[in-house]
C-alpha cells in the first residue's frame, strides 16, 4: 500500500525480441500477407490509438465507458473480487471507474495492471497508488499472450480485458488465449471481457475510416515499426489504407495496398518482398461479436457466463464469466 507500486518486468528489454522476426517471416510469406496487430502499439501507435478514441465516429470507447459508468458497482458486487487484474491496461483510464466501485466499500485489496508499454504502465501504476492509498498495486510489464503465468495469485481475482482488444485475435488465437486464461484461474475467479458488437456496415466503416486519416496513420505505422526494428525500407507513401467489412467472418479487415510494383527488403528478418500493384498486406482485424458467440467461446474455454451488460444502443458488451 502506502502509495508505492511494485513493478515486475517479465518482458525482454528488447521490444522486438518478443517474436517480431518470426511473426513477420511467417505472416509476410503467406497469402493474404498478414502482420499481427500487436506490433502496432509502439509509443507512436499507442498515441495514435488514443487520438482515435477521441473521434466521435469511433463509438466503442464511449460505449464501453457508458457501461462502466452505469454498472461498475454491479460488476464489483457480482464478481466479489478482492484482486483486480487488467490485461492490456494502457493508461487504465476507464479502469478508474471500476477501481472507484471496487474500493467504495473496501472490497478490493490489490490491483495488478499488465501491459507491454513500460513507461505508460509505470506512470499509471504510480497515479493509481497515489489515488487509492490503501490499495496494493502490483504492475506486470508483460505481453498477455505470453506471460499469463506471471499474474498475481491468491484472493478472489477478476481479470478485466477491456476495449474490445480480444477482437484483434483470430478464432484459434482467441481459443488458445481464453483456454490458457481459464486454466490459470481458481474456482470463484472471473473474467470481465469487453467486446464490440455486430452493427450496421455504415457505422463500422465510419469508425475505421476517419476523414482525418488517423486510422490510416495508425495502420500505416506498422511499416514504420518494421523500418525501425528490422531495418526495412518500406515507403509508406507507396501504400494506401484499405478497410473493409468481412461479412462472412463478421470482422473489420484493415489492409495496406501497394500502389506500385515494388521490392522491399527487411534485413532484420532476412526477407525480400516483391509486391505487385494492388497487392495487399492485412495489418489488423477487429472482430465484432454477437452475445451468443461470446458466451459460447467463454463456455468452451471452461468459464460460466454469469452476467452480460450492454450500452443503451447495444453497440458494446461487457461479459462476466466465472471459473
Ligand atoms: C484497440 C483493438 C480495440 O479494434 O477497434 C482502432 C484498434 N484499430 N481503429 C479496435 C483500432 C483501428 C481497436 N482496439
Amino acid at each position: 500500500g502506502a502509495g508505492k507500486p511494485e513493478v515486475t518486468v517479465v518482458l525482454d528489454p528488447d521490444w522486438a525480441a518478443g517474436g517480431l522476426v518470426e511473426d513477420v517471416r511467417r505472416g509476410l510469406s503467406r497469402h493474404p500477407r498478414t502482420l499481427p496487430p500487436k506490433w502496432l502499439y509502439d509509443d507512436r501507435g499507442a498515441a495514435l490509438f488514443e487520438e482515435i478514441t477521441r473521434l466521435p465516429d469511433y463509438y466503442p470507447f464511449e460505449a464501453e465507458r457508458s457501461i462502466l459508468v452505469s454498472h461498475a458497482a454491479d460488476i464489483a458486487q457480482a464478481s466479489g473480487a478482492t484482486t483486480l487484474v487488467e490485461l492490456g491496461s494502457g493508461t487504465s483510464e476507464k479502469t478508474r471507474l471500476l477501481l472507484d466501485a471496487f474500493t467504495a466499500d473496501g472490497q478490493l485489496t490489490r490491483f495488478a495492471p499488465v501491459d507491454v508499454a513500460e513507461q505508460t504502465l509505470r506512470e499509471a501504476a504510480h497515479q493509481i497508488s497515489q489515488r487509492y492509498p490503501g490499495l496494493e498495486v502490483a504492475a506486470v510489464v508483460g505481453d498477455f499472450t505470453l506471460h499469463l503465468a506471471h499474474l498475481p495469485r491468491g484472493g478472489r481475482r477478476m481479470v478485466a480485458f477491456l476495449g474490445g482488444t480480444i477482437g484483434n485475435l483470430y478464432l484459434e488465437e482467441r481459443r488458445a488465449f481464453l483456454g490458457a486464461l481459464a486454466d490459470l484461474l481458481e474456482p470463484g475467479d472471473s473474467v470481465l471481457l469487453g467486446t464490440d458488437l455486430v452493427k450496421s456496415v455504415d457505422r463500422l466503416l465510419a469508425a475505421y475510416d476517419d476523414d482525418e486519416g488517423l486510422t490510416a496513420a495508425f495502420i500505416g505505422n506498422a511499416l514504420l515499426v518494421l523500418n525501425r526494428e528490422l531495418g526495412a525500407d518500406f515507403d509508406p507513401e507507396a501504400f494506401s489504407y484499405i478497410p473493409f467489412w468481412d461479412a462472412h467472418m463478421e470482422r473489420m479487415d484493415m489492409r495496406l495496398r501497394s500502389e506500385v510494383p515494388q521490392r522491399v527488403t527487411l534485413p532484420g528478418a532476412d526477407l525480400v518482398l516483391d509486391l505487385a500493384v494492388g497487392e495487399e498486406i492485412r495489418v489488423e482485424i477487429s472482430t465484432k461479436f454477437r452475445v451468443s458467440r461470446i458466451a459460447g467461446e467463454l463456455e468452451q474455454a471452461g468459464l460460466e457466463v454469469t452476467r452480460v451488460w450492454t450500452d443503451r444502443a447495444g453497440d458494446f458488451a461487457l461479459t462476466l464469466a466465472t471459473k
